[in-house]
């Protein structure tokens, strides 16, 4: 528990910092420019791009990964307690403090304006080896976690090889393995390319291949952002509905899906690259609508979860049911509103993965837009409302009523202000204006946006609201000085299952994690050999410049 409070700790102090740098990349894109004051504040941020990396890397990357570290070994390590295995928790501090390490020695290049990079990182753009060095202990961090998750299945397995492996388990085990298979594309690019380029070991980097290696792990990293918020959907959500999962196997079908597709899909990041050949990227395209499909499933199956929970409430009629669910708990109601925001997010992602549609949004405020709505609401939120049942029995700290409102207040606020922005940015995508750009420089460039331009405007003053109220809470029941020993014995509230699958063929196939394992393999070897195997064999490298 002491280790889990730490992981989650630190991912939503890197939350807190980089949220405080988004009102201002908000007001940029309504035309104001409040970069001017930013400096005077905080006199080490020296360029909106600087602000806008700072923002990236903190929330995109940092806290996503604390908090996938935090949830996807926290859950499977307290259901297999029941089965008399444990978790190696040496190995679960050296994680953290790699990761904290890690994130130290990034941020001092960062915070000194010398690794103003953006956080894709994309060469030419060079930064200073401490970034690329801190960036890859800290996301080795996660590899650790990993590994010690599929340690402890193994064990579950060797004393109990009769027994289908336990649901949280399951989902945790084929998330890490599609992260550990994900993450290879980031390792090489850092270790091989970034690296020693950024020492001068070598003096160019190739930057068609970086980009290639980075988008290898550069879209199953939206989905090691996203399973861990699933997981807890799945697991939680329906018990504090009031309810049960209607499915155990269809929650097994959407993770497997996810170890199989989440990977061969990368070149829908690069339509628009040179020297990747149509055919790989119509492959790739086609691939990216399979990895819609499990979203598709759950947008079904936790609907419907919600609706037995509606109706076991005592819910009537064709929406009665949605009133009757428990809107007074902001543990329910934030992974709620960020589950409605998903949906246009969803839809956005599969115009994105359009072939020739993306050509009209590729580069333009409509991705931010996107990703706004996928990771800033639903990632954000499910992490949001865990802290309302989490922090209590992981520090034996009651929620009070004035915390829970004030919760409450925050995640409304929070979702009301991303779709605000979402609304705005996607049009003003559709009116071409270009995304990670200083627009509010160029005031008479974009005239044409003027009323999307307005929406960014509410959205940063609202968020910024959303912000004060949601850490007002985060840190009241954080700092308290009442524990209850009922509270800190408290258990995670693991959803009922309505259907099993029982013991069947088809869950012991679904069991067979090795095979679908080397089938994901197989699969990633077949998408992406022949371009890599092209791009390692002419390299055109070339030195490197900075934006700031
Ligand atoms: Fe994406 C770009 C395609 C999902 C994040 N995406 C990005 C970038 C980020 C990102 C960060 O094909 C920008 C990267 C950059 O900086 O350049 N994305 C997709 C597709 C999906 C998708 C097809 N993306 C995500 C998720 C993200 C994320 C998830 C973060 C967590 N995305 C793209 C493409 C690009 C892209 C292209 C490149 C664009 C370019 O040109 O640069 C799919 O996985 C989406 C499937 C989702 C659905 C929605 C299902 C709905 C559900 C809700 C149900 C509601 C309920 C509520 C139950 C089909 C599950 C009931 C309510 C009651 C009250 C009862």
């Amino acid at each position: 528990k002491k280790l889990t409070l730490y992981y989650l700790v630190l991912g939503f102090v890197a939350l807190l910092v980089g949220s405080l740098f988004g009102p201002f990349q908000a007001l940029n894109y309504g035309n104001v420019d409040a970069y001017p004051l930013l400096k005077r504040l905080l006199p080490f941020v020296q360029s909106y791009y600087q602000g806008l990396t700072l923002h990236g890397v903190l929330n995109a990357i940092v806290f996503t990964q604390l908090l996938a570290m935090a949830v996807m070994f926290y859950l499977p390590a307290r259901e297999l307690r029941a089965y008399g295995v444990r978790p190696n928790l040496t190995w679960g501090w050296v994680a953290w403090w790699m990761a904290f390490l890690g994130l130290l020695v990034a941020a001092l290049p960062l915070l000194a304006n010398e690794a103003t990079v953006l956080y894709t990182f994309y060469p030419p753009l060079k930064g200073h080896w401490a970034f690329y060095v801190g960036a890859t202990v800290f996301v080795a961090a996660s590899l650790v976690v990993g590994l010690l998750v599929i340690g402890m299945w193994l064990r579950f397995k060797k004393l109990h090889p009769e027994r289908i492996t336990p649901l949280a388990t399951y989902m945790a085990v084929t998330f890490w393995l599609m992260w550990l298979l994900a993450s290879l594309g980031l390792v090489v690019e850092s270790v091989f390319l970034l690296i020693p380029w950024s020492l001068g070991l070598v003096q160019g980097v190739d930057p068609l291949l970086a980009r290639t290696l980075f988008w290898y792990t550069g879209h199953p990293i939206v989905y090691f952002w996203l399973l861990p918020a699933y997981a807890l959907l799945y697991l939680v959500l329906p018990k504090l509905a009031g309810g049960k999962l209607i499915s155990d196997p269809l929650a097994r079908v959407v993770f497997l899906l996810f170890l199989l597709f989440s990977v061969p899909v990368g070149f829908h990041h690069q339509y628009a690259d040179p020297g990747i050949t149509p055919t790989w990227k119509f492959v790739h395209a086609v691939l990216t609508l399979f990895v819609a499909v499990p979203s598709l499933i759950t947008a079904f199956t936790v609907a419907a979860s919600l609706e037995l929970a509606g109706r076991m409430r005592g819910g009537k009629g064709l929406f009665g049911w949605i009133k009757a669910l428990p809107w007074d708990n902001p543990a329910f109601v934030a992974p709620v509103l960020g589950l409605i925001a998903f949906i246009p997010g969803g839809a956005g992602g599969i115009v994105n993965a359009s072939y020739t549609l993306n050509y009209v949004i590729h580069n333009t405020t409509w991705v931010p837009g996107h990703f706004h709505l996928q990771v800033g609401t639903l990632v954000t939120m499910t992490m949001m409302g865990a802290v309302f049942w989490l922090v209590p029995q992981l520090t034996g700290k009651p929620l009070t009523e004035g915390i829970r409102k004030a919760g409450l207040a925050g995640v409304w606020l929070w979702f009301v202000g991303m779709l605000v922005m979402a609304v705005g940015l996607h049009w003003q995508g559709l009116l071409n204006v270009p995304r990670r750009a200083y627009i509010a420089q160029a005031p008479d460039a974009y005239t044409h946006a003027a009323v999307p331009m307005v929406f960014n405007i509410l959205a940063g003053i609202i968020l910024l609201l959303a912000i004060v109220l949601f850490f007002y809470a985060f840190f009241a029941l954080l700092f308290r000085g009442e524990r209850r020993a009922e509270v800190a014995a408290e258990e995670v509230p693991f959803a009922e299952v309505l259907s099993d699958g029982g013991d069947t063929p088809a869950m012991r196939l679904l069991d067979r994690i090795w095979f679908w394992f080397a089938l994901a393999v197989l699969l990633v070897v077949l998408a992406y050999g022949p371009t890599l195997v092209q791009l390692f064999g002419n390299l055109n490298p070339v030195p490197g410049w900075r934006l700031w």
